[in-house]
């Protein structure tokens, strides 16, 4: 089909999974659950909204497209309603319930609703809730009006059904089209990628989308579409928020800290007498054993109760415990209420501090009549999320995109996000995943369309990104900044995006690799305020990645460490004086770090930033490689459970790819491998030429596969991403086998050669390829 002379690509279409959230969702039981309660403005505090819903706007009139498993437009704070006039003012189901991707057809029908998942309705709320409700969220943009395109049924998508609906919000005229929706594949060329790049060049269209929750898992692991390549794509990554609200203080007779989860106890408000398992208040072994039957009926008492700090200790107490059905066992000191059921959402004890256990023991020691009462409501108490709390969300997705372009594009927050909920499943729930900072990200869109008017979309990203506050990797002192390629440009403020009276583009710089390097770009500041300003520039260095550790081959999972050694950039001017409504063109030439080594893959970034006199802050970001991309294998090998198989053992982390193919090659050609395989083999040194056919000693002059004896294809793979999505069996062949055209293989004696397309690599040039040759494999008939 593809060297047919009017085929563009051919194309597969993939399954796309209904979208995964990296923490459990929580729902509330009761409308004074503090876990729930009033959470919800603690972003909008964090990027501005609030000042900016206080200046009067709300989105109004701007239209969002929310591509997803439909909405529960029945939701009071989503206007209860659907048509022209509520909120939910239209959209599509593209799909039915019960269609299953790959078993059934698609089923649709004119009516959206979110019957199944919940996820499409979390995200229309944190685009554009209306205040109230028991926990008061509102949404960011609360004014606009939202579609709801259905292309998730309770089962699943592909993603010819998610383009449909692309194309189908394209047409329909909306302003914003937001997808918390996509599969891990860095490629840029991916169907939906390009349907986004398309639709994100089409003037005015501004399309939101989330990088993905693949953050664990290392470098270069964006989500597609979110690597579609257009000034009009914004891919969002996600920051932990910096305070919950909890309802009420957990006792009234001690004010104990808050040491884990956040849920009130599930039990009475009535004061229950403490009992002590150890009068030792150290014992770490009283929760183990059961409880003899001298010891008195427990329930209806407070039980403090100490098990060890290691967890399998904890964890085998805990069993015990959970069958007798009384206590619940804590790697610390636990309060715990009698005969309540432990564990899943329901949980039943609260860790305590040390020295308050201790102090609850001695009580109890000397016969004090000590009394605990599990509030149930009442005031709101901050919590600072000390650890993560305004810093980059751990599963939040690393970038850049396989073509090394800039992304993620900025953060919002994006963890631990109450909005609303399927009616019918409690109507609020707390969710975390970048499904949540993209949706915040598509309302904060939508104030800048209501402020600066709709030709703003298409500097939305440069506007964003340039008004956005760099994070760090951690709250210590002296941290370093996180990298670009998790946070982009940082979390952004809206506040600042809108109240902004100078300008720069473009938003964000890509550097590329040091094969490819583009040390020298140019970027334009604009004064747009009253009065004359004067512009400071510096440089502001992000750490620098460790993307693969030094001797080993396969890229890191999390963490990726950071190391401070950022590339040197040069400014033509640090100071620049416009006059209102004038601009300058500043050149900045950026040179690679000298003191890193390249087999490590370094990813640098930063910011250079403007300060103006009138108090704007403006920056432009950057981000490249420290290394050769066509460096990077991009087929893993390895032991699996301790055997080396004469096989590629596929491990979750090869590099990315834009082909793999499989041949069957006769058993006596005498080729080799040019990548290590097994647990105790290096990286192969890749000279010019670095696979032949020892048989030939020769290429082909061109350099192209004509010296190649191969007997036919097995199958080919394109755009192959960095980790393997989990419904593609990427680099297998079983047997019995056909060629890829369907025609049975012929009984004989065979060896399968397996080649991969280095980044960057000209696919008909045999030294692009990292090479792996089977050994031999029989094809004979069974008896
Ligand atoms: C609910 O939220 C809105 C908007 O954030 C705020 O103006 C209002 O005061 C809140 N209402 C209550 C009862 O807290
Ligand atoms: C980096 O260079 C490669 C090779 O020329 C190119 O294919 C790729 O698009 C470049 N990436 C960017 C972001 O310019
Ligand atoms: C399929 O491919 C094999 C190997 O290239 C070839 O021998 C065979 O003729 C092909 N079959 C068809 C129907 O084209
Ligand atoms: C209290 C709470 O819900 N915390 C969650 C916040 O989100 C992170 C994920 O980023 C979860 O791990 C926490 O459990």
């Amino acid at each position: 089909l593809a060297s047919l002379p009017n085929v563009v690509a051919v194309r597969p279409i993939f399954i796309v999974d209904k979208p995964k959230d990296p923490a459990p969702l929580r729902t509330a039981k009761a409308s004074d659950d503090p876990a729930l309660f009033p959470l919800g403005q603690s972003p909008h505090i964090m990027t501005g909204v609030d000042k900016v819903h206080a200046q009067g706007y709300t989105g109004k009139g701007i239209k969002v497209a929310i591509i997803d498993t439909g909405i529960d437009y029945r939701h009071p704070n989503l206007g209860g309603g659907f048509g022209p006039g509520f909120k939910v003012a239209g959209g599509y189901d593209f799909v039915g319930d019960d269609y299953m991707p790959g078993f059934t057809l698609p089923v649709p029908d004119a009516d959206p609703l979110d019957t199944c998942d919940g996820h499409g309705t979390h995200v229309a709320g944190i685009v554009a809730a209306n205040p109230g409700g028991p926990y008061n969220t509102t949404g960011v943009a609360p004014g606009a009006t939202l579609h709801a395109y259905r292309v998730f049924s309770c089962g699943g998508s592909t993603e010819d059904v998610i383009i449909d609906g692309m194309l189908r919000a394209h047409d329909d005229g909306m302003d914003i089209l937001h997808m918390s929706v996509g599969y891990t594949n860095g490629w840029a060329d991916t169907s939906m990628a390009l349907v986004a790049k398309r639709i994100g060049d089409s003037p005015g269209r501004v399309l939101t989308i989330s990088a993905g929750n693949d953050g664990l898992n290392g470098a270069m692991v964006m989500s597609t579409p979110a690597t579609g390549d257009s000034p009009g794509v914004i891919s969002v990554a996600s920051v932990d928020k910096c305070v919950l609200l909890a309802a009420g203080s957990p006792y009234t007779v001690f004010s104990f800290p808050l040491t884990g989860f956040l849920a009130p106890l599930d039990v009475p408000e009535t004061p229950f007498p403490i009992y002590a398992l150890s009068a030792d208040p150290l014992s770490e072994d009283t929760a183990c054993e059961p409880l003899g039957d001298d010891v008195l009926d427990l329930a209806g008492y407070v039980v403090v109760l100490r098990v060890g700090t290691v967890m399998p200790a904890c964890s085998s107490c805990t069993g015990k415990l959970r069958r007798q059905g009384r206590l619940a066992g804590h790697p610390h000191r636990a309060l715990s209420a009698g005969d309540f059921p432990v564990g899943g959402d329901n949980r039943i004890a609260k860790l305590l501090d040390d020295d308050d256990g201790v102090m609850l023991v001695n009580e109890f020691n000397k016969g004090t009549k000590v009394t605990v009462t599990f509030t149930q409501s009442g005031g709101a108490e901050d919590i600072p999320m000390t650890e993560r709390g305004g810093l980059t969300s751990l599963y939040s997705s690393f970038g850049p995109t396989n073509e090394l372009r800039f992304t993620p594009h900025v953060a919002a927050p994006g963890a631990n996000i109450t909005s609303t909920y399927l009616t019918n499943g409690g109507s609020w729930a707390i969710k975390s995943g970048t499904s949540m900072s993209g949706p915040y990200m598509a309302g904060s869109v939508a104030l800048l369309l209501e402020a600066n008017g709709r030709m703003a979309g298409k500097d939305a990203r440069a506007i964003f990104e340039s008004t956005s506050v760099g994070v760090s990797v951690s709250h210590e002192k002296n941290a370093l900044l996180q990298t670009l390629a998790q946070q982009g440009a940082g979390l952004v403020n809206v506040f600042n995006a809108l109240n902004v009276q100078s300008s720069v583009t473009p938003g964000d710089i890509s550097l590329n690799d040091t094969t490819h390097w583009k040390g020298t770009h140019k970027f334009v500041v604009k004064n747009n305020a009253k009065g004359k300003q004067v512009y400071q520039l510096a440089h502001l260095p992000a750490g620098t990645t460790v993307t693969i550790n030094p001797g080993a081959v396969q890229m890191n999972q999390w963490p990726l460490p950071l190391i401070d050694a950022p590339v040197s950039v040069k400014l033509s001017q640090t100071t620049l004086t416009l006059p209102p409504g004038s601009s300058a063109t500043v050149t900045a030439t950026f040179t690679p770090p000298k003191n890193v080594d390249p087999k490590t893959f370094p990813i640098v970034s930063g910011w250079i930033q403007i300060q103006g006199s009138l108090g704007d802050s403006l920056k432009v970001s950057y981000m490249g490689v420290a290394a050769s991309t066509s460096d990077l294998q991009t087929l893993a090998t390895g032991e699996f459970g301790g055997q080396e198989f004469p096989a590629l053992i596929y491990y979750d982390n090869q590099g990315p790819s834009h082909r793999v193919v499989i041949d069957l090659v006769g058993a006596n050609t005498d080729i080799g491998s040019n990548i290590p395989y097994g647990s105790s083999s290096s990286r192969a040194k890749r000279a010019p030429w670095s696979w032949w056919w020892p048989g030939l000693r020769k290429a082909s002059a061109d350099g192209s596969f004509a010296n190649v004896p191969i007997l036919g294809n097995a199958a080919e793979y394109l755009s192959v991403p960095r980790l393997q999505p989990n419904l593609i069996p990427y680099f297998s062949v079983t047997f019995p086998m056909k060629f890829s055209n369907g025609s049975d293989i012929p009984y004989g004696q065979y060896k399968l050669l397996l080649r991969a397309l280095r980044p960057f690599g000209n696919p008909d040039l045999e030294k692009d390829y990292d090479v792996y040759v089977s050994e031999q494999v029989g094809l004979v008939e069974s008896l």
